[in-house]
């Protein structure tokens, strides 16, 4: 990323302070043109929007800095629609290159927000690796290498001891392949390379009963989970000792490393940036709701899943009859998961996000909305 010494965030906010003219301190600042960094100070001085002066510079923040600003919940268009680098934090999590394509229909991810039914018997999958032009916020669009056009891919679901036969096939110029977590065969485990135009078929007894993530373990592996090839496995129990809920749904967190540097530039639940700030995951109250979250982030060692107003069960990998635990907060690593279980007391909206500022902010802020 572009990043560049400006000073911390004390001595711009000490020159802030010294000047009664936003723009001539943000000058005195040393950018040309607005950074995230500085627009987010200029929204909290100035309570408007650097976006709108359309002097953002084309850099990328590092993360982990300069983004206080006051984030506007009102403008839909929510800043410049540009097919640079993420600038503008003042736009925030609420618009701006960090929202969904505004073509983008309320229920273009219900195949992956609302879990698959439940199956019995063996489960056939048709798997291809294709390369698609995928819109991952309004304002970027890769070239993202999928399963099956969709990242996520699809998610698979079957019952424990049940048996997974995946043909795939590799429909793109590079070397790719699926590979599952959980427990199966080592004949089965999916690391060898298949070369363009190749296909295979792997087999695997679905277990143990949880939440797995599969991805492509094909070198470098971030960079290929990271363009789009990875999804959710749902292995169901034979016999469930759960408490049962009212709806499952599927949050994979992902990063977008757009300018393909070793760094995300825009997050996402579910492969698009802001789709649920912008369409709240609707649930009815007291109704009791089971989400699948998945870390499938590289490059950032760590991401949380955090709710707000509300306190949810966590099944580590989804595993077991019972939760190991009650937080409003779970720590994932890499490819790690959980089943969140919670119900939602009265109507209102319950935000959820990684606690990561650098990471919610750019796209990876949502609601739960409770009707
Ligand atoms: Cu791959």
């Amino acid at each position: 990323m572009a990043g560049c010494d400006r000073g911390s965030v004390a001595d711009r906010r000490r020159v802030l302070s010294e000047n009664h003219d936003r723009r001539e301190a943000l000058k005195k600042l040393g950018v040309g043109g607005l950074t995230v960094a500085a627009a987010g100070l200029a929204g909290a001085v100035g309570g408007s929007r650097a976006a709108a002066d359309g002097t953002n510079s084309g850099s990328a923040e590092p993360h982990g800095e300069g983004h206080e600003g006051t984030y506007s919940n009102n403008d839909p268009q929510g800043g410049r629609l540009s097919s640079e680098l993420p600038v503008g934090a003042a736009a925030g999590p609420y618009g701006g290159p960090y929202a969904p394509p505004d073509d983008l229909a309320a229920d273009a991810l219900d195949h992956v927000t609302y879990a698959p039914a439940r199956t019995t018997g063996t489960v056939e999958v048709e798997m291809s690796v294709v390369e698609v032009n995928h819109a991952i916020s309004r304002g970027h669009t890769i070239t993202a290498w999928t399963y099956n056009g969709t990242a996520p891919g699809p998610t698979i679901r079957a019952t424990e001891g049940e048996l997974i036969r995946v043909h795939f096939s590799n429909l793109t110029g590079h070397d790719h392949n699926l590979h599952f977590h959980g427990r199966h065969s080592p004949l089965h485990d999916g690391w060898e390379p298949i070369p363009p135009g190749g296909d295979t078929v792997y087999e695997i007894v679905a277990g143990p009963a949880g939440v797995h993530p599969y991805h492509c373990h094909t070198m470098p592996i971030d960079r290929h989970i990271s363009k789009g090839l990875y999804g959710t496995l749902i292995v169901d129990p034979v016999e469930d000792g759960r408490q049962p809920v009212d709806h499952e749904l599927v949050l994979a967190l992902s990063g977008w490393d757009v300018d393909e540097d070793g760094g995300n530039e825009v997050y996402s639940w579910n492969g698009v940036a802001g789709f649920y700030h912008k369409f709240p995951i609707k649930v009815p109250v007291g109704d009791r709701v089971r989400a699948y979250v998945l870390n499938m982030v590289e490059f950032d060692p760590v991401a949380s899943f955090h709710l707000h107003a509300e306190m949810f069960d966590v099944y580590p990998s989804g595993m077991g009859d019972s939760p190991l635990l009650t937080a409003d907060i779970i720590s994932l690593g890499q490819m790690e998961r959980a089943a969140v279980e919670f119900t939602l007391p009265e109507l209102g909206r319950y935000m959820f996000h990684p606690h990561q500022h650098s990471i919610a902010a750019r796209g990876a802020m949502g609601w739960f909305a409770a009707v």
